[in-house]
């Protein structure tokens, strides 16, 4: 197995030499843990994986986490109902009728409204077409290290609290329909969380910003204006060409992330048939 580092910063790695149609040795799971906490951003290219295989994979990384609702994901089959499909067209084969962008088109770390989570998740290439989107990564511990030291010890006080349908300017995004057909709508579907604005991660001890254009509506006692305000010129920080990667994805391509390091999105709107396989994972040994 060899790791080839993207950036000098540190910041999301190649991993090869790996057949992860095959189970991993032990030694090489814990390498890859290792190599998660420490570059945020594990890629693999020209693998073969069934559903199957890519919820072993998620395992070495942790306890595989229940698929939560997210705009356009369907649970994959009844047989491997760990795993989640994210595609272009909708569970039936239709083409979708909402074509604004959805959540995944803008800044996000995974489920920030709930109390607790999951952490890492991964995502498999199965289809993709020409042209993109591709999917863009902020390093969220990079930005927080580079602010200067009184400002990341005042952001180090403060909660910022999520919500499912949330965001502080939802009119950007297509919401998902979190109802089922006929389900009333009693609130219940509106989970909401706060955390950290700061959050300290559990394996590398390192800081980084922990928040999501789509969830984040507040932070606590603090005015909204003066919330969006603060919440837009983080993210105009932490968005600049020096703390990002792109990936292009390639059909075969599996990628791993930690959702406490980093953020994530889309580089523009589905417009055409693309299928991603995603398993949500909590990290091994430590709260997410
Ligand atoms: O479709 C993509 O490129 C990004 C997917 C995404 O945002 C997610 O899986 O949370």
């Amino acid at each position: 197995m060899q790791l080839t580092p993207y950036a000098a910063g540190g910041f999301g790695a190649e991993v090869s030499g790996l057949d992860l149609s095959e189970p991993l040795s032990a030694d090489d799971a814990d390498r890859l843990r290792g190599a998660l906490d420490r570059y945020r951003l594990l890629v693999f290219r020209g693998q073969e994986l069934t559903p199957e295989a890519q919820v072993r994979f998620a395992r070495s990384f942790g306890t595989v986490a229940p698929p939560e609702p997210s705009a356009g994901l369907s649970t994959h089959s009844e047989a491997v109902p760990e795993l989640q499909w994210l595609s272009y067209l909708r569970a039936d084969g239709s083409e979708p009728s909402d074509r604004r962008p959805s959540q995944a088109d803008v800044w996000h770390t995974d489920y920030a409204y709930l109390p607790d989570p999951a952490g890492l998740a991964c995502l498999f290439g199965v289809e993709i077409p020409e042209d993109g989107p591709d999917t863009l990564f902020a390093d969220m511990q990079g930005a927080y290290d580079a602010l200067d030291p009184d400002r990341r010890s005042e952001l180090r006080e403060l909660r910022a609290i999520h919500q499912q349908r949330g965001g502080l300017d939802p009119a950007l995004y297509r919401l998902p329909p979190y109802l089922g057909p006929g389900q009333p709508d009693d609130g219940s579907a509106q989970r909401q969380a706060a955390h950290p604005l700061v959050r300290c991660h559990p394996a590398s001890g390192r800081h980084g910003l922990y928040m999501a254009q789509c969830y984040t509506i507040g932070i606590e006692g603090m005015a909204e204006a003066a919330a969006k305000a603060l919440v837009a010129a983080l993210y105009a920080h932490a968005t600049q060409q020096r703390f990002l990667h792109r990936h292009v994805w390639r059909r075969g391509d599996l990628l791993v992330w930690d959702n406490l390091a980093t953020n994530h999105r889309r580089s523009k709107p589905l417009d055409r048939p693309r299928v991603l396989h995603r398993v949500t994972m909590r990290r091994k040994g430590a709260e997410a």
